[in-house]
């Protein structure tokens, strides 16, 4: 069991005083850590709707980086973040499959803004992730996790994926929770300053 779930934080309710939530997805090819990054900054044990992956998916997932991996998101992962008494921060993580893709659009309606969690072996993969993005004109950050290693340079990847130069674009481990709050900061940020441009 998560040794989260015997911390009382983990279970405690919404306090009364909150009043807003702040919707963030998180979006990324299949495997890149997505689920690991909700799971690690939520307060709260995370909903997550991973299912173990059977033959049935072979020929269907590419699963040539991820050999590992045993199990997948099928719908979104969900977790809860307090930031001060009024605003909470809820978390939605996609699932990467490309099957399940069709889900993205529903999971940004109402976001304020998104995280792109990209792997450097596969940043192709990323590509949809950005353009539907930008198709929403939704603000989003781009996190790197480096799962083998240094891999290409910050700036290498930006050329890569066409970042803009506003766009942030930081390294992480999705699976630390000091990391993954880095993330969550560098995104809260990005949209500060992109509502102070606002007129
Ligand atoms: N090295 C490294 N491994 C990671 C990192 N984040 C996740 N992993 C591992 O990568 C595997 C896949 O992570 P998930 O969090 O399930 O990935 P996901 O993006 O939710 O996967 P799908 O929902 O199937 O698309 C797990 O075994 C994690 O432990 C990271 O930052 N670095
Ligand atoms: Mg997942």
């Amino acid at each position: 069991m998560d040794s989260r779930v015997s911390d009382p934080a983990v279970r405690a309710p919404l306090s009364d005083t909150a009043t807003t939530g702040l919707k963030i997805v998180i979006v990324g090819g299949f495997g890149v850590g997505k689920t690991s990054l909700v799971g690690s900054v939520s307060e709260i044990h995370p909903l997550s709707t991973e299912e173990i992956m059977t033959q049935a998916g072979v020929g269907v997932d590419d699963v040539g980086q991820v050999r590992d991996k045993r199990t997948t998101t099928v719908a979104f992962d969900f977790g809860r973040i307090t930031l001060n008494a009024e605003n909470i921060l809820y978390l939605f993580g996609a699932p990467g499959q490309e099957r399940f893709w069709f889900l993205w659009d529903q999971l940004f309606a109402g976001s304020l803004g998104a995280i792109v969690l990209v792997d450097t072996r596969r940043l192709e993969e990323s590509w949809y992730a950005i353009d539907r993005l930008e198709h929403h004109g939704m603000p989003f950050v781009v996190a790197v996790n480096r799962f083998e290693g240094q891999g290409p340079s910050l700036d290498q990847i930006r050329d890569a994926l066409s970042l803009p130069p506003d766009v942030p674009l930081i390294d992480c481990d999705a699976r630390l929770r000091e990391s993954g709050k880095f993330v969550l900061i560098t995104l809260v940020r990005h949209l500060t300053r992109l509502s102070e441009r606002m007129p």
